[in-house]
């Protein structure tokens, strides 16, 4: 699979929103939309209005984070909001977890659930056929330019030895510090889609356009692969 890159948009210069979505709608593959309710992790991001805003600056995919304590409060919401995929922690949803995995496929959304990194892979086992997008988290949720736990790369690989064994379809991807110090690792290990955010992109350079060059310039060193 060619990887792709989602910038994680609360990690953008909220003072030129419509700036640099218009960049990044040319340079990158979709985007990534954190939402935090203040209980599930001790911070507030981007919000279900703040999704439909997003939707009207760009034809991109978007896949909504859910760090929320109660993520069935929000899927129609971010749903209505035009999230493309939704992407609830795995640690909130064990009591109904196809229910929910129901809920977002009968309104028209790509089924995502996200994984803490103290949460194995064997949580989730009997829906990983059931699931679009797979997120792998690589940080404690809550906040950007967090170090990386590199222990996480067992998770990714055994991701992948299980999407071949059985035939799933889920893309994997990684949230947390993917940048020039992970590229190579988390490739190998795995990984389709990186969540690109402070580390990634948008502390590469103050021009948004050149920020993205050094990101591609970064992970073809890495990796080998060209952009
Ligand atoms: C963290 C959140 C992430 C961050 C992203 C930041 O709770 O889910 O999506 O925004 O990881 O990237 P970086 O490069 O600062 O770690
Ligand atoms: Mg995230």
């Amino acid at each position: 699979m060619k990887a792709e890159f989602a910038p994680s948009l609360m990690c953008m210069d909220f003072l030129n929103i419509k700036e640099q979505m218009n960049i990044l709608n040319n340079r990158i593959d979709m985007y990534h939309c954190d939402i935090m309710d203040g209980h599930f992790c001790k911070n507030i991001t981007l919000s279900p209005d703040l999704i439909r805003t997003f939707g009207t600056l760009t034809e991109l995919p978007m896949d909504v984070h859910l760090m929320t304590t109660n993520p069935t409060d929000w899927i129609e919401l971010v749903a209505k909001a035009g999230a493309t995929y939704i992407s609830p922690h795995a640690e909130t949803i064990n009591t109904d977890a196809f229910r929910v995995m129901n809920l977002i496929e009968s309104l028209g959304c790509k089924k995502g659930v996200v994984l803490n990194p103290a949460t194995p892979l064997d949580y989730i086992r009997h829906y990983l056929n059931r699931i679009d997008m797979l997120t792998i988290m690589t940080v404690d949720v809550g906040f950007a330019g967090q170090p990386f736990i590199a222990e996480m790369l067992d998770k990714i690989r055994e991701a992948k030895e299980l999407r071949e064994k059985y035939g799933y379809h889920y893309k994997i991807q990684i949230d947390g510090s993917c940048n020039i110090k992970t590229f190579k690792r988390l490739r190998e290990a795995g990984a389709d889609v990186f969540v690109v955010g402070s580390s990634g992109l948008f502390h590469n350079d103050p021009d948004l356009n050149r920020a993205c060059d050094i990101l591609f310039e970064n992970f073809e060193k890495e990796t080998g692969e060209a952009r």
